[in-house]
């Protein structure tokens, strides 16, 4: 029986490889959808823990997951031989930048070493990690054709990029429309005829690097505008204006405006990382794609002003920064989430750290931290003496669950970087954008 037959009977042995954030919702997706699913990653731990019907990512219902594993609908593993039983891998692995701020492909690379090795006839191959345009084509298609089977007929490879929003409760993986680009027209038919089991809308586009470049174009687009949103505030800082209350009188603009909000800088694994895949491979290419540098410039310089704000506010009650006693609200890349990954606030914290200040931080998501080489507790919980102890409080990540009343009424000084106080010319409450 041919591939297409075996994915719309469900027979089909679906693996997935990387069970993160992204990996393993997609097995779950996979599993509801009635296939066996093998779920492949390097980490014993992480193989383990699935295999005892344990959770740990917050998007997966616990129960669900323990069901799947308890009627071996799921399994995980690290033996990637076990891919040779695989008929579709989903790749889902990471694509971070190395310390140069370059690609790092060492993860897909890996993974598609060992699929290489045991690729066979009827195989269908969709890496859904985000990467610069033409990766598939260039990188993963000769591996594979390596083996000698020809693609498009032997085996069929597909780019599908990832969509998921962690927390997200209103656009989950059925109702996220999932873009698919295939290196010939039957892996195309092959990679829709899968996703169509989980995803409503299939958005096929004519090849794999189309595809790559929709992604990337999506993230780089969200990089940028929220560069334009920090130089906005930059320049209402130096114009007298409050670039809030302008951002939320353009909003009401019902077409041709899309609204960003200026912060303290760009957090997450996906935003401050995507565009420079891009710009990589165009540099490449003797381009240089200068908004994404100005935008990455901008948004990379905004820990630096965020700490040029404290010291200022701090002057104004004759202090220096040296020596001050600051309390960082915030440590999470953005709000009501518990990921620190490239979060500006762990930059702000080394800026003051290096002008001597002392630091220390609440977080409700994020108990503590690794930084200057050890783990940084944060406080337990917030009460007026301990708000009244510091010279300054800098709120850094707006998450919902904090008394933000309290916070104004015991804090010496704020440093309000998210909107989180109307401006209403309150003397200790200083705000990001507001000259
Ligand atoms: N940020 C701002 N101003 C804004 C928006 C974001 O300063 O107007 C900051 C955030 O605080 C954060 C960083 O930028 O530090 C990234 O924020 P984000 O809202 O883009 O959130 P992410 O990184 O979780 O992005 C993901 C992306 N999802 C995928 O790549 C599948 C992105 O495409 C989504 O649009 C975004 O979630 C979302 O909308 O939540």
């Amino acid at each position: 029986m041919n591939l297409l037959n075996k994915i719309e009977n469900r027979s089909a042995r679906v693996g997935v490889i990387g069970l993160g954030y992204v990996g393993l919702p997609l097995t779950m997706e996979f599993v509801k959808a009635g296939f066996n699913v093998t779920g492949f990653d390097i980490s014993v731990e992480k193989v383990a823990l699935l295999n005892e019907g344990n959770n740990y990512i917050a998007d997966v219902n616990d129960s669900e997951l323990k069901n799947a594993v308890e009627n071996n609908l799921f399994n995980a593993t690290d033996d990637f031989s076990k891919i040779a039983e695989m008929d579709t891998i989903s790749i889902c692995v990471p694509t971070p930048l190395n310390k140069l701020k370059n690609p790092d492909m060492s993860y897909v690379i890996s993974a598609v070493k060992e699929i290489e090795k045991l690729v066979h006839k009827d195989m269908l191959i969709v890496l859904e990690s985000t990467t610069y345009p033409g990766s598939t084509q260039e990188l993963v298609l000769p591996a594979l054709s390596s083996s000698g089977l020809e693609v498009g007929k032997d085996f069929f490879l597909c780019f599908s990029p990832e969509r998921i929003d962690p927390g997200n409760q209103q656009f989950q993986t059925h109702n996220t429309p999932k873009v698919l680009g295939g290196t010939t027209p039957e892996c195309i038919q092959a990679g829709k005829l899968l996703y169509e089991s989980i995803v409503n809308e299939i958005v096929p586009v004519s090849s794999t690097a189309a595809a790559e470049m929709t992604k990337l174009l999506e993230n780089t687009f969200r990089a940028i505008n929220i560069g334009l949103a920090n130089e906005v505030a930059i320049m209402c800082e130096k114009l007298g204006i409050d670039a809030w209350e302008v951002i939320e009188a353009a909003s009401t603009k019902p077409f041709g405006f899309m609204k960003f909000t200026p912060g303290p800088g760009l957090g997450g694994h996906c935003i401050p990382v995507d565009p420079h895949y891009l710009s990589w491979k165009l540099k490449a290419l003797d381009y240089d794609a200068r908004f994404i540098e100005l935008a990455g410039e901008i948004n990379t310089n905004m820990p630096n002003h965020v700490v040029n704000i404290i010291s200022d506010g701090l002057n104004e009650h004759q202090k220096a920064l040296n020596g001050s006693q600051i309390l960082i609200l915030g440590v999470a890349y953005k709000k009501n989430v518990n990921d620190v990954r490239e979060s500006p606030s762990l930059d702000v914290i080394n800026l003051l750290n290096e002008h001597g200040a002392e630091i220390d931080f609440y977080d409700p998501w994020v108990p503590s931290i690794k930084l200057f080489n050890s783990t940084i507790t944060g406080i337990e919980s917030l009460s007026s003496a301990i708000l009244d102890s510091y010279d300054a409080v800098a709120i850094l990540t707006d998450h919902s669950d904090v008394d933000y009343q309290l916070v104004k009424d015991s804090s010496k000084l704020i440093i309000d970087t998210r909107n989180v106080y109307p401006a209403n010319g309150d003397e200790h409450i200083v705000k990001l954008g507001v000259g």
